[in-house]
């Protein structure tokens, strides 16, 4: 739910990478966190263990334009892939306003990857939120590995309505390609609730994909 905060005129946005363990949701904002401006962005802070397995959650703070005169920042974290984690999923899961989820291409659709969606989707439940309430983009990751699945079968698992986005987080293909299009959703869902007319673009600026919004009114 996104935060509102008339004393610093600052709205903040929740987002949470979900999916299976290894599938690369760290590399994901590793790769974010690499690539902003350190004034576009805060510290990278990853709870993991030595084999960079995440136990809690890794956050990172990302800045955006103003909208209206409030300043917005999405607030980017990781939900644990491993099964033994459930509880802290659904911790980390609370207040968010949209979700990336991050498939495993070198698996099959219905194994471990299909496990890990509905995962996400009772986590959100057992927090009473409804999951088709949250915008959600799925990005088939590890696009480099031979023998991948493929999207349609990806799609048609997770019964996927809007684009996805096929991408190697490791070189950072479509990382941000994949952001851009869920806070682009979770703006318009905002703007919708204000009722107040909104057009979104992300900007990814020269080779520094700096994180712009334009247009926000
Ligand atoms: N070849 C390839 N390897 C990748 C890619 N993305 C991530 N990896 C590798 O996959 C491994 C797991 O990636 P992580 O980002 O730690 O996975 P995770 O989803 O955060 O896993 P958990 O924290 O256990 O849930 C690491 O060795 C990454 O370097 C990719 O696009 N291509
Ligand atoms: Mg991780």
């Amino acid at each position: 739910m996104a935060l509102v905060r008339h004393d610093t005129r600052e709205i903040q946005f929740k987002i949470v990478y979900c999916g299976p363990a290894g599938g690369g949701k760290t590399t994901n904002l590793s790769y974010i966190h690499r690539r902003l401006d350190p004034y576009a962005r805060g510290e990278l802070v990853s709870i993991a263990t030595e084999q960079n397995r995440t136990i809690c959650f890794d956050f990172l703070s990302v800045h955006a334009v103003e909208v209206a005169g409030y300043r917005t920042r999405f607030q980017l974290y990781t939900a644990p892939g491993q099964e033994s984690l459930a509880e802290t999923r659904r911790t980390v899961l609370a207040g968010a306003d949209g979700i990336v989820f991050v498939a495993d291409s070198t698996q099959e659709p219905y194994g471990e990857n299909l496990s890990a969606y509905h995962g996400y989707r009772d986590s959100l439940l057992r927090n009473n939120v409804p999951p088709d309430r949250i915008p959600v983009v799925f990005q088939y990751n590890k696009r480099d590995r031979p023998g991948v699945t493929r999207p349609e079968d990806f799609d048609e698992a997770f019964a996927v309505r809007g684009p996805s986005f096929l991408a190697c987080a490791t070189s950072g293909y479509q990382v941000f390609a994949t952001l851009d299009h869920l806070t682009g959703e979770v703006l318009r869902k905002f703007h919708a609730s204000l009722r107040a007319p909104v057009r979104h673009t992300m900007k990814v600026e020269n080779r520094d994909e700096k994180l712009v919004f334009e247009g926000v009114n």
